[in-house]
């Protein structure tokens, strides 16, 4: 969370914790502490509107997706059909396992009522009775949080059987998955939810069409969810006042790496990591930015030259990236790029699930290339041979795991050749003198 001293600090507006606003406090994640800061609040104004004005009213606040698509919720949740007699089922993915992203773990375990009330506010306006919380596996002291703010919230009536007594019956499942990294892509999700091995399926159709146990089912991430209360409190305008027209509202940003404060960071839309990181301290002393990923290891790297890029859909998106997760992994000049790149390559190797052969095959010839360019027994032709992996998979695997494979070794060779080169070369590392024969 934001250091104290920084909190009031900074131009107006740039810092905006919301959802981040009490994760100091004690005892924060309790219904009590919860209900001291707006707590409900926003799910007693939703119940006071029709369904499908509770729709229209997310759509009109702008809120886009902040588990990597950015694709608008209120839309999503529109396209559940009304009147077809099959159940429908609200799905929040808490799956979080993109490297470098960790924003909707410590929301959980700081704050889990913003996500329950806002569970409750979307299966009102989707008209859904039963709703899953498909969280990462590892993390047991955050499932343990999970469960008792659900048994508090069952105790308060605010699920169950006649949920504040508005004549919606809310059921609310938490799931543990068991450590597989595909499992936060939607599809998979839900096989591993109906208790299948993770793997995604063909869209269309989607989820929105048939999803879980083939019926209408929304799947959003955490953040997403646990933004809506505060939005129907507050008001669709003042969401609106921060960040960019089609970028609208306030986020959380995961700085990590080489900063002298790692941390969450809540700030609206379109801030920019030079602000971000002037206002928490900046690299770590002595030391500059080399790279960076916008929204995680999925995202093509940035370098020095992007520290201005707005941190919206739009900014990031028009400098040849994707905001993704809002990951900022921040490398200084003592890492090694390719390094970095073969790690990140080994674990897309390990985590594909096999079922389509692009990310299969071509994760794992990408890890075979890069320890041995790591290693300092590349040849030239492996950086186009690299290129030409990547390309094969981009694009043509089953799902977007694929194309997160691709991302870092484009943007690497782009931005970075050279460094390949002296790898080669020079037979080894630079960046490790006992590794290495002509640059130690
Ligand atoms: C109904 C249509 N629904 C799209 C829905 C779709 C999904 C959402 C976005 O990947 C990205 C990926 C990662 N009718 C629809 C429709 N939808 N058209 O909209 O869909 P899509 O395909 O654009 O994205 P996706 O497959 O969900 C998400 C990137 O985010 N990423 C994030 C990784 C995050 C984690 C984590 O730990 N949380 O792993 C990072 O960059 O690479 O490109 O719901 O159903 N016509």
């Amino acid at each position: 969370t934001l250091a104290p001293e920084l909190k009031d600090t900074g131009p107006e507006k740039l810092l905006a914790p919301v959802l981040s606003a009490f994760w100091d406090e004690d005892r924060s994640w309790t219904l009590d502490v919860y209900r001291r800061h707006e707590g409900y609040e926003g799910l007693r104004k939703a119940l006071a509107m029709s369904p499908d004005d509770v729709i229209a009213y997310v759509k009109e606040s702008g809120l886009r997706g902040r588990g990597g698509a950015g694709f608008p919720t209120g839309m999503k949740w529109q396209f559940i059909p009304q009147g077809d007699g099959k159940p429908h089922y609200l799905v929040v993915n808490a799956d979080e396992s993109e490297p470098g992203t960790c924003k909707d773990i410590p929301l959980l375990f700081a704050n889990p009522h913003s996500l329950i009330e806002g569970i409750a506010i979307a299966c009102y306006a989707i008209r859904s009775s039963h709703a899953f919380i498909y969280l990462r596996g590892e993390v047991v002291p955050v499932l343990r949080r999970l469960h008792e703010a659900v048994r508090e919230a069952y105790a308060a009536g605010l699920l169950g059987k006649n949920a504040l007594g508005s004549g919606l019956d809310l059921e609310l499942t938490v799931h543990a998955g068991a450590g597989a990294y595909i499992c936060g892509e939607e599809t998979a999700l839900l096989d591993s939810l109906e208790g299948r091995r993770g793997q995604p399926r063909l869209r269309p159709p989607f989820p929105a069409v048939a999803g879980l146990y083939a019926c209408p089912t929304v799947v959003n991430n955490v953040e997403s969810i646990a933004s809506v209360p505060t939005i129907m409190n507050r008001g669709k305008e003042w969401f609106r006042s921060m960040g960019s027209e089609k970028s609208p509202g306030f986020t959380l940003y995961s700085l990590s790496g080489h900063v002298a404060r790692p941390g969450q960071y809540e700030a609206p839309m379109g801030i920019t990591l030079r602000q971000l990181l002037d206002m928490s301290g900046g690299m770590r002393p002595g030391h500059r930015l080399k790279f960076w990923t916008p929204g995680g290891s999925s995202t093509p790297m940035f370098t020095d030259e992007h520290l201005d890029v707005p941190l919206d859909y739009e900014g990031v998106g028009a400098a040849g990236s994707m905001l993704g997760t809002k990951a900022l992994q921040c490398f200084d000049e003592t890492t090694c790029v390719v390094r970095a790149v073969t790690r990140w390559t080994e674990f897309y190797a390990h985590e594909s699930c096999g079922k389509c052969t692009p990310c299969r095959e071509g994760t794992y010839w990408l890890v075979q290339l890069m320890r041995d360019i790591e290693a300092g027994k590349g040849r030239m032709s492996d950086l186009d041979k690299l290129n030409d992996i990547a390309d094969n998979i981009n694009g043509k695997a089953f799902c977007a795991l694929g194309d997160g494979a691709a991302s870092p070794i484009f943007s690497s060779l782009k931005y970075f050749r050279e460094e390949y080169e002296q790898h080669i070369t020079g037979r080894g590392c630079p960046f490790d003198p006992a590794r290495s024969t002509a640059w130690a």
